[in-house]
């Protein structure tokens, strides 16, 4: 009896074939997805296991952002460095477990992409055994020479050739874009291959989940809490009702939102009013969302204009971030015009 396998697409088969459909390709693009899907792999045996050896709790250290770094952080942190390092596609990386920009060792040959990334989103979540993510940018080098310098990380979100995250949940999945569409591939853990599981994801025009820390409400601005306090009244939306959705764990929370729409937030604090401050980095948290996020047809914003329209100004510098299905993010932004 001749057995047919379902025509299964691993990412390394879609990579060459968006490689194939781009002449100019010189396979480092390549040769970066297919790092990207190695390093996945290798977190995901770690985050898998991470209960039943001990790689949980915190190594004692203290991270860029003053967060006590799990030791699944440092692993991932690790695994990154070493599967990018030597690949000669990168000039320089910058990650939210390393203060200062993070240059290829000499002994390896430098490339003209930069990599942006959170070895481990969410990890405060993992004890909790919570899903939690991986999430990278890429840019091209723009300055002269061969090393990577901070300029070329320090590039507007719009700017980006490639962006995606890793989600460790009840299945593995890997989400990315390079401008032409997103797509999703499921991890098969039997084949240890990514599966194209999602062609061509479209976030809906409208969701009815909104997504939020509600115990800052008491530290917005006075226009995002008339937003909330619009979604949630009985009559504001004659025929359709919002749902609250929150995780804690930006790459769930926003592949929630890639899927069925509505909006995330995680507005501007202003508990210190003179001090006001945002706190998910723009380098590798709301810039690569926010391109996967306008790929799929939606928005994304720091509630006065697109994310991938600022130009950064610091490794680790913090944002404000409204992104999802671009009648929620209009509506919220427009709150905030009206009110602050
Ligand atoms: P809060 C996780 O630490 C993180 O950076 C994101 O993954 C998540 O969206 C956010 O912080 C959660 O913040 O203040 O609601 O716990």
């Amino acid at each position: 009896m001749h057995v047919t396998t379902p025509n299964l697409i691993t990412i390394e088969r879609h990579i060459l074939d968006q490689e194939r459909q781009n002449p100019e390709a010189t396979g480092q693009f390549t040769r970066l997805l297919y790092q990207l899907a190695y390093a996945s792999k290798v977190i995901n045996r770690e985050v898998r296991r991470a209960g039943l050896i001990d790689i949980l709790g915190t190594t004692g250290d203290v991270n860029v952002q003053g967060e006590a770094v799990q030791k699944l952080d440092a692993i991932a942190q690790e695994t990154f460095f070493n599967a990018f390092d030597h690949i000669g596609v990168l000039c320089c990386m910058t990650s939210e477990e390393v203060e200062d920009i993070i240059n290829i060792p000499a002994q390896f040959d430098l490339g003209k992409y930069t990599l942006a990334f959170d070895p481990l989103d969410g990890s405060s979540n993992i004890a909790a055994n919570v899903n939690i993510g991986t999430i990278f940018s890429v840019h091209r080098k723009i300055t002269p020479g061969r090393d990577g310098r901070a300029e070329d990380l320090l590039q507007p979100g719009r700017r980006q050739v490639m962006a995606g995250y890793v989600m460790y949940g009840s299945s593995t999945m890997l989400v990315y874009t390079t401008g032409k569409g997103v797509y999703g591939f499921t991890l098969e853990p039997s084949i240890g291959e990514f599966l194209l599981s999602h062609p061509d994801i479209r976030v809906p025009e409208h969701g009815n989940v909104f997504s939020c820390n509600m115990g800052n409400y008491g530290h917005w601005s006075e226009g995002t809490r008339k937003y909330v306090d619009n979604l949630i009244a009985p009559d504001a939306h004659p025929g359709q009702t919002y749902t609250s959705r929150y995780i804690g764990s930006l790459v769930a929370d926003f592949h929630r939102t890639l899927l069925y729409g509505g909006i995330f937030m995680y507005p501007v604090d202003y508990k210190d009013p003179k001090k006001p401050k945002g706190k998910l980095r723009m380098l590798y948290e709301a810039s690569p969302m926010s391109f996967i996020m306008e790929q799929a047809g939606g928005a994304a914003t720091n509630g006065i204009e697109p994310i991938l329209d600022v130009q950064p100004k610091g490794l680790h510098e913090r944002t404000a971030l409204f992104i999802g299905s671009r009648q929620e993010v209009t509506e919220a932004g427009e709150f905030i015009r009206q009110f602050g």
